[in-house]
């Protein structure tokens, strides 16, 4: 069937299910704490998926989790097009990152049935598992596991930050986690999402055409002293973990900046044992986060932050670990479906620009497998990963009637 050019989603509906969507782990400060495979993620997994089975889709679920919601194409053996993005989110998360692209995937495919249009190939749409890997890590973990970047048993073996594992929370949702994860052709994957920073909005575009998401590493480090009494100990004697750490912390700084104004590093997460403020911490645990566009800038910022940990960690005579939690090169997103949503914006009376994506993405895992682009829309002041991230009803309509056309156009190609 031909793409049909006035077909529009429904705004109102697709902001009414938004904001309920919103109320699932609901914060008082107005974002969301929809962390993967908690209660708050089960409870909005089943509105998810009754939202799905009342859009005339059938809903299957991975070894991981991840939720595929099939709309059938009059040609069954055609690989899917899928599309979709994640629903769970940060501890102080907001209600549009991720959910967007998944809830605007839910309107296109509410929109396909109110309309009766079938397209030639199926078509999918994803809610992939533990994106955020802010309680599992490594991020994008279920996709990554779809593309062949990870294995399924490493995927369950993850542990969050009280020891518990993937595999034992999954199994505790009590969902039907059948499929196998992975290991099928998929035509094209499309993602809609916020931009989380500020270009879009500063420069007046509707949407951003992602032709590139940086590449990123996350390291895990621990430094290890020796506790001893904060009042009797003399500075020259101590073995103090927390002095490694500040000197570190400072490096990773400085490395980012040394790298701007693209590169960025990161220091989010730190424990400290005992913690007790008179004992001279005797292990300092902490989290990197390093990212840049280009590959071989990247490399180079990898190279500072070896050389940084181990200087820091001998001039505090201490010992301890550096360990990789992951590498994603940065990833060029494909031409082919690049131009099919620039079309469609065009179509739509849409402004669009070029733009990088300074976050990561479930497509970054998906562009190994399949053609795969994806579609930014403005967030306002280009705040995100924090609970004031907020965006506005056109936004959100532009994106998902381009994600709605661009589903329509990749569908139908034989
Ligand atoms: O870390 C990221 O960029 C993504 O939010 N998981
Ligand atoms: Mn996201
Ligand atoms: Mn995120």
């Amino acid at each position: 069937m031909p793409s049909i050019p006035n077909l529009r989603i429904n705004s109102d509906r697709l902001w009414d299910s938004l904001m309920e969507m919103a109320e699932i782990g609901g914060t008082p400060a107005g974002g969301c704490n929809r962390q993967a495979l908690t209660p708050e993620d089960a409870r909005g997994r089943a509105l998810f998926k009754r939202w799905c089975e009342e859009a005339g889709c059938v809903v299957s679920v991975d070894e991981l989790g991840s939720m595929f919601a099939r709309r059938a194409g009059t040609d069954e053996h055609l690989p899917p097009v899928m599309i979709g993005s994640h629903l769970d989110t940060q501890p102080t998360g907001g209600k549009f990152d991720g959910v967007l692209g998944v809830l605007a995937a839910l309107e296109v495919m509410r929109v396909l049935k109110e309309s009766g249009v079938r397209t030639r190939r199926p078509i999918e749409l994803v809610n992939w598992t533990n994106e955020e890997g802010c309680r599992f890590a490594p991020a994008m973990l279920a996709s990554g596991v779809f593309a062949g970047a990870l294995t399924v048993e490493k995927a369950l073996a993850a542990t969050d930050s009280a020891g518990k594992k993937f595999g034992d929370e999954l199994k505790a949702m009590g969902l039907d986690c059948s499929a196998p994860v992975g290991g099928r052709k998929v035509a094209a994957f499309v993602e809609l999402h916020i931009e989380q920073g500020p270009i879009l909005e500063a420069e007046g575009f509707d949407i951003g055409f992602v032709a590139v998401g940086q590449g990123h590493r996350w390291y895990d480090v621990i430094y290890t002293g020796f506790g001893s009494h904060a009042g009797s100990t003399p500075m020259p004697a101590r073995r103090d973990a927390m002095a490694g750490a500040v000197a570190m912390i400072a490096r990773v700084h400085a490395i980012g900046r040394a790298h701007g104004p693209a590169g960025v590093a990161t220091v989010g997460e730190m424990q400290v044992a005992p913690n007790s403020r008179n004992i001279i911490p005797a292990e300092v645990r902490f989290t990197i986060d390093i990212r840049h566009p280009d590959g071989p800038t990247l490399d180079r910022m990898d190279a500072e932050v070896r050389a940084a940990f181990a200087a820091c960690r001998d001039a505090a005579r201490l010992e301890g670990g550096l360990v990789d939690v992951s590498f994603n090169p940065p990833v060029p997103f494909d031409p082919g479906v690049l131009d099919v949503i620039r079309a469609e914006t065009q179509a739509l009376g849409l402004r669009g620009r070029d733009i990088v994506s300074g976050a990561g993405h479930d497509s970054f895992h998906m562009a190994k497998v399949c053609p795969t682009a994806m579609i930014f829309v403005p967030c306002k002041d280009g705040i995100s990963h924090n609970e004031a991230e907020d965006i506005t009803r056109e936004w959100a309509q532009g994106g998902a009637d381009v994600l709605l056309q661009t589903a329509l156009e990749l569908a139908d190609r034989p």
